[in-house]
């Protein structure tokens, strides 16, 4: 079953809400800057291992990345990019797990799809480099599309919406479309509100608790709030890998407000917690 299939089961009416089905996404970063665990799985070795370490622990997804997104970031050029990334997805090919490749560029995803990735996730949403949308069709992959405000570098110099919330869904049933226009499947493509992405705690808080607002899209729905930073500043936690409490709280909230992909650092804790959270609201 693809990742798209699982996640939209349970679509339909409004009142059954998609909590009956769930899909946790691991996270393997092959970067030295990620902003929580940077240079831990630079090497391609230590990466399949951990990759390996996530599906034991329920991933269904493992979605693979060569370049950080936090601001400030430096920028890595495509061959480089993929010279992190190819090996290791070469390596998880056979982990039994949907693999993703996170980029925005056309030649890292390309090499990646020929490395056994069956899923796009592009947080640019098709922005940064257009012509990724017709490599995306041309290999009928899935794609997930996240929203932004503007790009890593800025995204977090005082980040205004007239409503968050609708701004979000506006701009994500505008890239809907655009990869739909380009060719891509709309069966194929999830929706990420980019939790962390240029907004502020408050933006952050206001759209997990109307999330079900993004399900009216018809697409599956991605959250990433795996240790991001809105989580210490709720808490005091101020080392990003203490954060998985508060990530399970937000994953539990956006479960019960229809979301059905949850990227995370933490594979383990998550999956328990869905768990039994699904079993909780699923209607009997
Ligand atoms: N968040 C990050 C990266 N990719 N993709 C989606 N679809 N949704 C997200 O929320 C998301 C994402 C940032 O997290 P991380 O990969 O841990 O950090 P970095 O970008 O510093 O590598």
């Amino acid at each position: 079953m693809s990742v798209i299939q699982a996640a939209g089961l349970f679509q339909g009416s409004p009142r059954l809400r998609p909590v009956s089905a769930f899909r946790v996404m691991g996270i393997v970063n092959v970067t030295p800057d990620s902003f929580s665990d940077g240079g831990l799985w630079l090497d391609p070795a230590a990466a399949i291992a951990h990759g390996r370490d996530l599906v034991a622990e329920g991933a269904a997804i493992l979605d693979v990345g060569g370049e950080s997104t936090r601001p400030g970031a430096e920028p890595v050029d495509a061959d480089e990019e993929a010279r992190r990334v190819l090996p290791v997805l070469e390596g998880l090919r056979d982990a039994g797990a949907t693999l993703s490749i996170d980029t925005t560029k056309r030649l890292v995803a390309e090499a990646a799809l020929g490395a056994g990735a069956t899923l796009v996730n592009d947080v640019s949403a098709l922005r940064f480099d257009p012509e990724l949308a017709g490599v995306c069709a041309d290999a009928g992959c899935d794609v997930c599309l996240m929203h932004m405000l503007g790009e890593p570098r800025t995204m977090q110099e005082d980040p205004r919406y007239d409503d968050v919330v609708d701004d979000v869904r506006a701009f994500l049933e505008e890239r809907l479309a655009f990869a739909v226009a380009e060719g891509i499947a709309e069966e194929r493509v999830l929706l990420d509100p980019g939790i962390g992405f240029g907004k502020t705690t408050d933006h952050n808080l206001e759209l997990l608790r109307r999330l079900d607002e993004l399900t009216t899209l018809g697409r599956p729905v991605v959250v990433g709030t795996s240790r991001k930073s809105f989580l210490g500043r709720l808490t005091g936690r101020e080392v990003a890998s203490e954060r998985v409490a508060g990530t399970v709280a937000t994953n539990v909230i956006a479960l019960e407000r229809g979301a059905t992909v949850f990227r995370v650092h933490d594979v383990a804790p998550n999956v328990e917690a869905l768990t039994v959270a699904a079993a909780t609201l699923r209607p009997s």
